[in-house]
């Protein structure tokens, strides 16, 4: 793994940044300069789009709780996985997409080389200590052109970064509290999976773990 120390010029703070990825790379803290506006932005968002546990095509109930914001929210039930641009419980829209989101995606792509990334969708997961998320492939956009950015909140997480078959070895990677990540190019279409949460408490998040990923899905 390569490691290095960068000075972003927008923030004048120190990053350090690990390239996981010939076009994949982790970025430690990112977020936290933004954590005052993003947590009360992600209340909003799931007060009036509340986390719900989606029900798999194979009629399991995921581990992960789920909402989304921004025009497009990823769904599932029994038809399939794909993104909708109403939420099934309100049959409203999506709230939108808060402006410090839409900056923190933007801002941590730009680092990636990706200077044009327009995120319209925003999933939100939940993890509770137990909740996982199994090896898989996102392949419900529209285009794999764009990357995908994720922003870590609350309860470490353990990353399974695999290859392009199910079967090829994983790197596993911890997913801390502020950090982002961003996958695009080469690597977009690689496995990935989440091991199961392990219990503790985190002090501004309690016993929970959200990740954020910004999309163009449609
Ligand atoms: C790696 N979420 O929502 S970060 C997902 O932490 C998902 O909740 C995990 O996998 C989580 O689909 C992992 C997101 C992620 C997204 C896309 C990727 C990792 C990726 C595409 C290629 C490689
Ligand atoms: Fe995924």
């Amino acid at each position: 793994m390569h490691s290095n120390f960068d000075l972003f010029a927008d923030t004048e703070q120190p990053h350090r940044s690990e390239q996981i990825g010939e076009q994949s790379w982790v970025l430690r803290g990112f977020a936290l300069s933004r954590i005052e506006q993003l947590l009360p932005a992600l209340e909003s968002v799931i007060e009036r789009a509340p986390l719900r546990h989606m029900m798999t095509p194979g009629g399991f109930s995921m581990s992960v709780a789920t909402s989304s914001c921004g025009a497009l929210g990823w769904i599932t039930d029994r038809s399939g996985y794909r993104y909708s641009a109403e939420d099934p419980i309100s049959h409203q829209p999506w709230p939108q997409m808060p402006e410090v989101f839409r900056e923190l995606a933007q801002a941590a792509a730009k680092q990636g080389g990706f200077s044009d990334f327009i995120p319209d969708s925003c999933l939100i997961n939940r993890y509770v200590p137990g909740a996982k998320m199994s090896l898989h492939q996102d392949k419900d956009e529209h285009s794999y052109a764009a990357p995908i950015v994720s922003l870590s909140l609350g309860l470490p997480a353990m990353f399974l970064f695999g290859g392009f078959a199910r079967s090829d070895k994983s790197q596993r990677i911890s997913l801390l509290h502020g950090d982002m990540v961003i996958w695009g190019g080469v690597d977009r279409l690689r496995y990935h999976g989440i091991l199961p949460i392990k219990y503790g408490r985190h002090p501004q998040l309690g016993e929970q773990r959200f990740n954020l990923t910004f999309r163009t899905a449609g």
